[in-house]
């Protein structure tokens, strides 16, 4: 069964205006031009000048900023196309996004919003006068001011482009159910050369223009990068366009740099390009949709790196090259001539033609924007939390696992999960979706295919199964991809989750870095409305890759995060079915966070009723009384916690307090299990962060705590740092130790197996009941008869394997 398609009905722009739009009159060429010169005044302004922003009076050392920041050459290509988007959203209403891929070039994005009235509208203190734009300018990458690029700051953008590659990714994420919207991404030919960027080029094999809205890439071969020749700005242009071809796109090409034959010769590409996406769209939405990928527009545009800037400085030739990547006049407070170039550069704009005596942009500039929210730096599309509306969930208690008797039975957690989401796909039609790399069977979330197919809009042949055009199931095998169509799709107000291999999440782990970093400054903003979270589901994971060897094993995904210790960050390691269905809910309905949800895919123990997992969830942490053999009513410390977080090292912690329960009682014992890892630290630290008396009814202020672990052990000592006597902890976790073996041994590597725990935790006790060393023998010769079974059979011990929860326990 599929999900039906919206039903969207294809934009109808009239011939009229089409041929309108492909023919600028001389006044529209004005238009376009003064808002260009405009913007790049306003971007040479940002980069330079702190005061005399109207250089009303000629241009002084005091006048200019005694630290050059900024990026000028990617700038008027991106201002240039902008001014053109702009004018087309004028003619015929396209809602529209805009995303700098170079977002280096920040200031013109800046100024974009500036020029619309936007800027003013949510800074208010930078208005469109002589004032707001003095403010304007120094605020630009200046202490207390605004970065450098186009970040979450800027009005419009919902991508930084700070770290490059992602501009297409964030934009084919940003039109998936968005039927009426146009995404333009401008691509950096520098930027074209990273991986993501290469490998987002196939967006189109994945978009069904029924349902989906239009992404149209402009790769801007300005020819250089920082410090040297793009790739694709040196390569012939035949191969740059079979390139593109081959990727399945109709190749619009548009050079030069004379005026106003390039306004008029990009009004035609964009108008070419425009005119092809309502031709696909008006056929996908008719009554018979053609069954084969459309081929959809690009333009490649060819302007000089640092058009309109300084052609030669000192002699040597910057415009054009990648001297003008950032600022093409330096040393202007010490070199007069350099002040006067500076100053000849801005008067050249013509300033007195751009703005009023009071600063006001002209109506000459005014005349190519868009009104309202088609302005592109008012898009609610950019400020998705707009327009997002809640994420409709099934109840779920229809989706509980049965636990009975608690430990007793093995179960796929995360096939639960999928079941969970196929009805939250069926619930929200149009505002959820999974993304995944070729995974979502192996990940045990096929359920999701009775909802819907995967998207794919390449040839099927009869072999295929549950994919086609009308999918909604994203499944790429490019975590980049997954990533950024996710982040693109939420900050446009939608719903859904990553899934990925826990070792390969560290791929995209640059991205959920990026991610966290744009949730936590967007906090910051009021005028920024809170969108719906990143989830990312972690499986797979390291404990159980016991078959696919030691690439395949690295929790580090949960380090990396922490490391950043971000606000808004979440990490889960729900133990068991239920604890998966609470996390995955909360997670779901949560807003500006990222969540990290670890859980493995294999049969795994369960253990809490849905309302006990509610409950544990909730606090984030609890003790699991009936595991250990601490009596609570005598008021006495237990001789030691045995801590965990994470599935496998949970069943590994029960199993080690089963053993000393039966073999070492008089050894106090209690266990703690954690699923929300932010409740360990300090509330100081963390939003979640639990406090110190909730902390110490858990893990005392005194006991040893043997704390076993899915990730990294620092992760653990980092969490607790700051606690009183921190040094008590002492973590077990994975510790790099893993091959092609059985998930035992993998426990055994680790020293996280029940032996080893039990082991540890003699050995941490402050006190050795007598039997303790008669126990800790055992353990060695269990370990030692585990390495024999193991060589010998090429599977666990069956004790092991078939190891479930022997005492009859009312509930944990
Ligand atoms: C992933 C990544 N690597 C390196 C950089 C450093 N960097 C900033 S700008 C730039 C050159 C970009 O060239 P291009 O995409 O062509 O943009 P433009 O020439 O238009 O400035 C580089 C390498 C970065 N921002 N991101």
């Amino acid at each position: 069964m599929t999900v039906t398609q919206t039903g969207a009905s294809a934009r109808v722009v009239s011939e009229q205006t089409l041929t309108a739009l492909a023919d600028p009159t001389l006044a529209e060429l004005d238009a376009l031009d003064a808002w260009w010169r405009a913007n790049n005044y306003l971007t040479v302004g940002q980069i330079y000048l702190k005061d005399n922003a109207l250089l009303q009076r000629p241009l002084t050392v005091e006048d200019v900023k005694p630290r050059l920041l900024g990026h000028w050459g990617t700038s008027p290509g991106l201002s240039f196309v902008y001014a053109h988007l702009s004018r087309l959203v004028r003619h015929t209403g396209q809602a529209a996004l805009y995303l700098a891929g170079p977002g280096h070039g920040g200031p013109a994005l800046v100024a974009a919003g500036y020029l619309e009235g936007v800027y003013s509208e949510v800074y208010p203190r930078v208005s469109q006068d002589v004032a707001g734009m003095t403010r304007l300018f120094r605020q630009f990458s200046a202490p207390g001011g605004i970065p450098s690029h186009a970040s979450v700051t800027t009005p419009g953008s919902i991508h930084e482009g700070g770290e490059l590659g992602y501009a297409l990714i964030h934009a084919f994420g940003a039109v998936m159910d968005s039927p009426e919207l146009l995404a333009l991404a401008v691509v950096g030919d520098g930027e074209a050369e990273t991986g993501p960027l290469e490998g987002s080029w196939k967006g189109v094999s994945f978009l069904n223009p029924g349902r989906d809205g239009a992404v149209l890439p402009v790769l801007h071969l300005n020819g250089a990068k920082i410090a040297g020749p793009t790739v694709l700005g040196r390569k012939r242009p035949e191969e740059v366009r079979a390139l593109l071809q081959g990727h399945g796109y109709e190749v619009i090409e548009v050079e030069g740099s004379d005026l106003p034959g390039m306004h008029v010769r990009f009004a035609q590409a964009l108008t070419a390009a425009y005119r092809r996406i309502l031709d696909i769209q008006a056929r996908w939405r008719g009554d018979s949709p053609p069954r084969e990928r459309p081929t959809w527009p690009v333009i490649v545009l060819r302007s000089p790196k640092g058009w309109t800037g300084p052609h030669e400085v000192d002699g040597v030739l910057v415009e054009g090259t990648w001297r003008a990547h950032q600022v093409p006049l330096s040393g202007v407070r010490e070199n007069p001539e350099h002040l006067a170039t500076l100053e000849a550069w801005m008067r050249s704009y013509r300033p007195e033609e751009l703005f009023d005596g009071g600063g006001h942009p002209t109506a000459a500039v005014l005349a190519n924007n868009p009104q309202g929210d088609l302005r592109m730096t008012a898009s609610p599309y950019a400020n998705g939390g707009l327009r997002s509306q809640p994420l409709e969930l099934p109840d779920l208690a229809d989706y509980e696992v049965a636990v009975g008797h608690p430990g007793s039975q093995r179960l796929e957690s995360t096939r639960v999960l999928g079941a969970l989401m196929r009805d939250i796909y069926r619930r929200n039609p149009h505002s959820f979706r999974l993304f995944c790399p070729d995974e979502t069977n192996s990940n045990r979330l096929g359920a999701v295919f009775e909802a819907s197919d995967r998207a794919f809009m390449e040839r099927l042949t009869p072999h295929d199964v549950s994919i086609g055009p009308n999918g909604r199931v994203m499944e790429v095998l490019s975590e980049h991809n997954c990533h950024g169509w996710l982040e693109g799709y939420t900050l446009t107000g939608r719903h859904g989750l990553f899934a990925t291999y826990e070792a390969f999440a560290m791929v995209s782990a640059s991205q959920t870095i990026q991610h966290a970093k744009w949730l936590e400054e967007a906090g910051h903003l009021a005028w920024r409305a809170p969108v719906p979270s990143l989830n990312v589901l972690l499986t797979s994971t390291a404990w159980r890759n016991d078959h696919n060897g030691f690439s395949h094993q690295g929790p580090g995904l949960i380090t990396t995060v922490l490391q950043h210790r971000s606000d808004v960050a979440r990490i889960y390691l729900p133990p068991d079915a239920n604890c998966l269905l609470s996390v995955a809910e909360h997670a779901l309905t949560s807003r500006s966070h990222v969540n990290l949800i670890v859980i493995d895919k294999q049969p795994q123990l369960q253990y809490l009723t849905l309302a006990e997992a509610n409950a544990h969830c909730k606090r984030g942490v609890s003790i699991w009384e009936a595991a250990g053999n601490e009596d609570p009513s005598e008021g006495i410390q237990p001789d030691i916690v045995l801590a965990c977080a994470g599935d496998i090292v949970t069943m590994e912690t029960v199993a080690a307090a089963q053993i000393l329960r039966e073999r070492l009682p008089s050894l106090k014992v209690r266990v703690v299990n954690v699923v929300n890892l932010m409740t360990m630290p300090r509330p100081k630290d963390h939003p979640n962060g639990m406090s110190d008396l909730r902390f110490s009814e858990l893990f005392t202020d005194t006991q040893d705590v043997l704390f076993s672990f899915h990730g990294y052990p620092g992760a653990i000592h980092q969490l607790v740092h700051g606690r009183p006597d921190a040094d008590r902890f002492h973590v077990r976790g994975f510790i790099e130790q893993g091959t092609t073996t059985t998930p035992f041994d993998m426990v055994v590597r680790n020293k996280v197996s029940r032996y080893d725990l039990v082991i540890d935790a003699i050995n941490n006790s402050k006190r050795r009941p007598p039997g303790s060393a008669r126990l800790k023998a055992w353990c060695e010769s269990q370990l030692q008869a585990h390495s024999d079974y193991i060589l010998e059979h090429l599977e666990d011990l069956p004790e092991v394997r078939d190891w479930v929860v022997p005492w009859d326990i009312s509930r944990m």
